[in-house]
């Protein structure tokens, strides 16, 4: 199951992940918390819903189709950051992966900062992967995550505050070297890899999180899940489409049938 905010250009947010699962060969339920307007260089609006009405759209298909693992992305505001927690208090043992989505890479006030709190209070405890990036990471722990001790000391900060495992984000910073730091409870784990050319692209921390979560219903081990993960965020950053006027679009093109019935504006790239 997705929680996640509605994003028009289709590729973060609910629309992002319900992609991603699907073609990782998952089936997404999903829950709506917020719709935003937005085009690929900025986000202009956020309304957020009703928590009772995103409580209420989680517990109907949980308690009747259910789910084997609920990612979670923007969250908007504090109660409705309450409210989910809430529902998921009532089904313990699934895989939880919480992208804590403060503001996207074109900024927009996705989570107040009277949430903080509350995230950390209420949502940490259930939470089996949490995915900062690294202002995101700064925002919730108050340490500079940038250097190797300072995502390990944030990832500690927030497992003591009840995530199970954490995964500190390093694709926004501006080294060649792009690193991300996991610790988990046997310890951390380093991944590195040159920052790949053309720039980053919207969406690649909500398909980091979709994947992670796919990966992990589908039986890996969470430390496989992750290194799954970033390649698969890799691979749609290196397909990525630069189809509007600001950021690219992750893609993950398919083989097969369908190629040839892209529009001319996306057969070429
Ligand atoms: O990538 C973070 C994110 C999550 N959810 C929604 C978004 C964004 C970024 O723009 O719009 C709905």
């Amino acid at each position: 199951m997705v929680v996640a905010g509605s994003d028009p250009v289709a590729g973060a947010g609910l629309q992002g992940d319900l992609k991603v699962v699907t073609l990782l060969g998952g089936y997404a339920l999903t829950a709506v918390t917020a719709i935003t307007v937005q085009d690929t260089l900025r986000v202009h609006r956020v309304v957020p819903l009703p928590p009772d009405l995103v409580a209420e759209q989680m517990e109907r298909v949980l308690s009747d189709v259910g789910a084997d693992g609920v990612k979670l992305g923007m969250l908007a505001r504090g109660e409705i950051v309450k409210a989910v927690a809430e529902v998921l208090s009532r089904y313990p043992g699934l895989p939880v992966v919480a992208d804590p989505v403060v503001a996207g890479t074109q900024g927009g006030e996705l989570l107040t900062a009277e949430a903080l709190d509350l995230y950390r209070e209420r949502l940490l405890p259930l939470v089996t992967l949490l995915t900062p990036n690294l202002s995101e990471a700064s925002l919730l722990t108050g340490e500079a995550a940038g250097s190797a001790e300072g995502a390990v000391r944030a990832a500690r900060k927030l497992r003591q505050w009840g995530a199970a495992a954490v995964l500190i984000k390093g694709g926004h910073g501006e080294d060649p070297l792009v690193v991300d730091w996991l610790v988990d409870a046997e310890g951390e784990v380093r991944w590195a890899f040159p920052r790949l050319e053309g720039g980053g692209a919207h969406g690649t921390g909500c398909a980091l999180a979709s994947a992670v979560t796919v990966h992990l219903v589908q039986g890996q081990p969470l430390r496989q899940a992750v290194a799954s993960g970033i390649q698969w965020v890799r691979s749609g950053l290196r397909h990525a489409l630069a189809l509007g006027h600001g950021q690219r679009l992750l893609h993950w093109p398919q083989s097969g049938a369908m190629t040839h019935h892209l529009p001319p504006s996306m057969a070429n790239q």
